[in-house]
């Protein structure tokens, strides 16, 4: 009983696979020049870490997922899309998708719109919340996978809960943050410990 609970997902190293598509493709594209393993990444921007490998390559990393067919080719994460429709089915809660495109427009947020109709299907669209500032979007839970969630709100509805990424497992959980490690992670009990 009581109210409905608002699960807010992120998309990009939650549903689907940013870093590792990033990497296959910048490899690809530029096969002579120094990457960065997954191993290695540290920090939310892939950019940053690449330009100070040489300053040069942080415009290189930003011309891959500028690129047409980027967002779209990601791979889903392990048990991503199949705990969002299970959640979605779920009692007395709503999901959405809730996804910060790039400010280079021209791909990212029709190929955004495409991935959840290819991987969750056409209804699903009416989910999707395309914003650069998820403090404005009211919920009970955001999961997602970059340390720092910042806007003009300064006091968001929703608890973020971390999901783990290569480029955050090795940061000390800020207490009383909580972490969601994979799909195959308790996501049921942190749902049911927001619940009335
Ligand atoms: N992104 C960048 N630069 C990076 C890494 C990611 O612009 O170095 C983009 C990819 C996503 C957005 O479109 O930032 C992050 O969105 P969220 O995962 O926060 O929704």
């Amino acid at each position: 009983s009581g109210k409905r609970l608002r699960v807010l997902v992120d998309m990009d190293g939650v549903l689907a696979d940013f870093e590792g598509g990033f990497l296959k493709k910048y490899r690809a594209r530029y096969p002579t020049e120094p990457y960065i393993t997954l191993e290695d990444r540290r920090g939310f921007w892939v950019s940053t870490q690449y330009g100070q490998l040489r300053s040069d390559l942080c415009e290189k990393a930003i011309s891959i997922w500028e690129s047409k067919g980027f967002f779209i080719d990601l791979d889903p994460l392990p048990g991503g899309v199949e705990a969002v429709k299970e959640m979605a089915e779920m009692n007395d809660t709503d999901v959405f998708i809730c996804t910060s495109p790039i400010k280079h427009y021209k791909h990212c947020p029709h190929e955004k719109y495409a991935w959840v109709e290819k991987h969750l299907g056409r209804d699903f669209l009416e989910q999707v919340i395309l914003t650069r500032d998820k403090t404005l979007i009211t919920g009970d839970l955001l999961i997602d996978d970059k340390p720092d969630i910042l806007g003009v709100e300064p006091n968001p509805a929703w608890e973020h809960i971390l999901f783990s990424a290569c480029h955050n497992k090795h940061l000390p959980l800020s207490l009383p943050q909580r972490r969601l490690l994979s799909w195959s992670d308790d996501w049921r009990a942190i749902l049911d410990s927001k619940r009335q």
